[in-house]
């Protein structure tokens, strides 16, 4: 019954495409779908979201090769058949089976993944995956690979904010990448037209990348289409869009029922017109390439295989409660490791600089992407400017979204698992990025280790990079320059944070989580980028501080969620400190203003990690010093520090004798323009001291 057919002669892709094949897998997906979903009427598992009426999706797969890319959606089942021809896997994950090749039983039914088979880590927000897919279209085309990336989404999908920086990067970068939209008029219940407005044809054209609209309800008008697009792509003529027309003919999902938004009339002449699986089959007896009685008995013969398939499944192991914090986060071993550089006197910036250089030199693929970052410039603040330099092509200058540029990092270092960094200019503007660069800290989870997203961002925070309460004389960050930002990033599972004091720390943490398999922000302090180490009352530097400032030129390392333990004064320590970024400087500043003058030691404990933060140190100070003031630079509402504050309160409270402190930066947004302003904003050494003293009295 298998009949090689060349579908087209001229294709670069130009697989014989065996079109009985192709009919089995969709087949394979419309009766996988109809059991599914008798199983959750039954009551079997708590959800199902459907493929009938997308199943022309396997044409789309069957004109790509192996090695492309996919990065599906919910309605693509046949698509991952065709890819894997795996009929366990969608029951696995429907019964929730430790055995289920996309999340291990740990997600929702019909979430495709599978790095063997290189299918991207399907989301549940929707059209989320686009920007992820972006980054490995970007990779491929840097490495001068013929591989391609498929992203597929709804028309709902095609309105998301996602698809849009997906096209963007596609389009701006000339990406090998195929997107697919799969138009089946509804969007839950809201039909088509409101997702966008004219010919989403000619909008792709006018935005830069080739489209087509494709008839999806007919499987071979789909493959020869999906040739043409694959080819246009391959021969290196950009990226292409396929609005691809359907049926949808089930409800959304089981959560919906369908009579409530459809009316009868739509619903029947969809599924009298509209079936591909029908219309194709009607299409092979046409032409000669199955009996009428084939049909049935193909049917018969593929539900006999997925009811023997499910029946060895249901024997199969469940999740147990005991494996829920398996895969939130991989953080890499650190090794010992001295210094061997020459120490140079260097700033923040500088290490900075140093660091990019080092990773770059490492590693081939290694590239820092973000706004202005290839500029000889090096990006706004100079970060960049020796990678610029030195070695031309690794720091890339984005479009002005943040999405886009996570997702390109990201992207790019699941091709290979190694960290890419992406350069966000100010924190406060990762928000538009916020989703993705969460889905990105959740990929390891939600695939149960199958996935990495490794993604190094590095971004300016807090206080200065100007303004009067910078070392520098220009004019303050204020409102979108200034937020501190860590409970951003410290309230993600699966996140890294790290906030370094010193020009030592910044370079060696910098090449630290350059290993980290799960994602890490990096927070780098505006006010700390030039500044010189903190100084007392009467001037004089802090000496158990100044040694940071001196940097080792080349490689060296320092380990993620381990805090530095600084002392300044003699005796037995009266106050512990917990600080980190620019707030260590500070606290250093009162530590020593407060030694000189009575005689006592302060502990300043310099987180340098966030999250996860060193639990072992700060018990260890508090327990010793019996006092504690937590300080940040954050606004005093549900901050990091006051998280730290509380876990202070929890574990350590017998070894409190007097009241924890908390010190932070008022209730505002941050921060006030204006010097006055600002500098009431923000906490001050002084502001410190005066704790210090009112913690010694009580
Ligand atoms: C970002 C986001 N917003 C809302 C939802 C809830 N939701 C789930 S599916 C869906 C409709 C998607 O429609 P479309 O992209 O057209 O795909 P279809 O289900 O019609 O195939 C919505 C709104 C979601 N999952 N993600």
């Amino acid at each position: 019954m298998t009949i090689n057919t060349r579908a087209t002669e001229a294709s670069a892709t130009a697989q014989p495409l065996d079109i009985i094949a192709l009919y089995r897998t969709m087949v394979t997906a419309r009766v996988t779908n109809d059991i599914l979903k008798t199983r959750k009427t039954q009551g079997r598992f708590p959800f199902y979201i459907g493929c009938a009426g997308h199943e022309s999706m396997a044409a789309i797969v069957a004109a790509l090769h192996e090695d492309d890319w996919l990065a599906l959606y919910y309605r693509d089942l046949a698509a991952w058949l065709q890819r894997t021809g795996d009929i366990y896997g969608p029951l696995r994950e429907a019964y929730s089976r430790t055995t289920g090749p996309m999340g291990a039983g740990r997600n929702m039914p019909s979430h495709y993944s599978s790095k063997r088979h290189r299918i991207l880590p399907a989301f549940s927000e929707v059209a989320a995956l686009g920007p992820f897919a972006g980054g490995v279209g970007f990779s491929l085309q840097r490495h001068q690979s013929q591989g391609i990336v498929m992203y597929s989404t709804g028309d709902g999908g095609a309105a998301t904010n996602d698809f849009n920086a997906t096209f963007r990067q596609a389009a701006v970068h000339q990406l090998p990448m195929l997107l697919v939209v799969e138009d089946n008029g509804w969007a839950i219940t809201a039909e088509s037209s409101i997702q966008w407005s004219g010919s989403l044809v000619e909008w792709a054209r006018g935005g830069g990348i080739y489209a087509e609209e494709v008839d999806g309800t007919d499987p071979m008008a789909t493959y020869l289409a999906a040739t043409r697009l694959v080819q246009h792509i391959r021969e290196g003529h950009g990226p292409a869009l396929m609005h691809l027309r359907l049926g949808l003919l089930d409800a959304h999902s089981s959560s919906t029922d369908i009579k409530t938004y459809r009316k009868k009339e739509e619903i029947e002449l969809t599924t009298a017109t509209k079936d591909p699986v029908k219309n194709f089959g009607r299409w092979l007896v046409e032409h000669g390439h199955l009996q009428e009685t084939d049909i049935e008995a193909i049917r018969k013969e593929i539900r006999a295989d997925i009811e023997h398939a499910e029946a060895t499944v249901l024997q199969e192991p469940e999740p147990g409660g005991d494996r829920v914090m398996h895969y939130v986060l991989d953080i890499p071993q650190w090794q010992e490791n001295t210094p061997r550089g020459t120490k140079r006197q260097t700033t923040m910036l500088g290490a900075i600089n140093e660091a990019l250089i080092e990773l770059a030199q490492r590693d081939p693929h290694f590239f820092v992407y973000g706004q202005d970052v290839g500029s000889p410039k090096g990006g706004v603040f100079g970060a960049t400017a020796n990678l610029v330099t030195q070695m031309p092509g690794r720091a890339i200058s984005s479009p002005l979204n943040e999405q886009v540029i996570i997702g390109i990092a990201s992207g790019a270092g699941m091709i290979d698992g190694k960290a890419r960094c992406a350069e966000i200019q100010f924190v406060d503007y990762h928000q538009s990025a916020a989703q993705t660069i969460r889905l990105a800290a959740r990929i390891l989870y939600q695939s149960y280790g199958d996935w990495h997203a490794p993604l190094l961002i590095r971004t300016k925070s807090g206080s200065g990079g100007g303004g009067p309460i910078s070392s520098s004389t220009a004019g303050g960050g204020a409102y979108g320059h200034s937020n501190a930002g860590e409970q951003w990033f410290t309230s993600i599972p699966g996140m890294i944070t790290i906030c370094p004091a010193t020009p030592f720390d910044a370079k060696g943490l910098l090449l630290e989580a350059a290993r980290a398999k799960s994602p890490v922000t990096f927070l780098e302090r505006g006010r700390l980028y030039r500044s010189e180490p903190p100084k007392d009352a009467a001037g004089n530097i802090i000496s158990a501080m100044a040694e940071y400032w001196n940097v080792p030129d080349g490689y060296y390392t320092l380990p993620i969620g381990k805090a530095r333990r600084l002392r300044i004064g003699t005796g037995p320590t009266s106050v512990a400190i917990i600080a980190w970024g620019t707030m260590v400087l500070e606290a250093c500043t009162a530590a020593a203003n407060i030694a000189n003058a009575g005689g006592i030691a302060v502990e300043v404990v310099d987180l340098r990690t966030l999250a996860p933060f060193d639990e072992e140190a700060v018990a260890a100070a508090v327990r010793e010093a019996n006092r504690v003031i937590v300080v940040t630079e954050e606004s005093d509402l549900t901050s990091f520090g006051r998280h730290i504050h509380s876990w202070i309160v929890q574990n350590c409270f017998y070894d409190l004798d007097g009241t924890p402190a908390f010190i932070a930066a008022l209730q505002a947004p941050a921060a006030p323009y204006y010097a006055t302003e600002e500098i009431a904003f923000y906490p001050t050494a002084r502001t410190i001291e005066e704790k210090i003293e009112e913690l010694l009295a009580e």
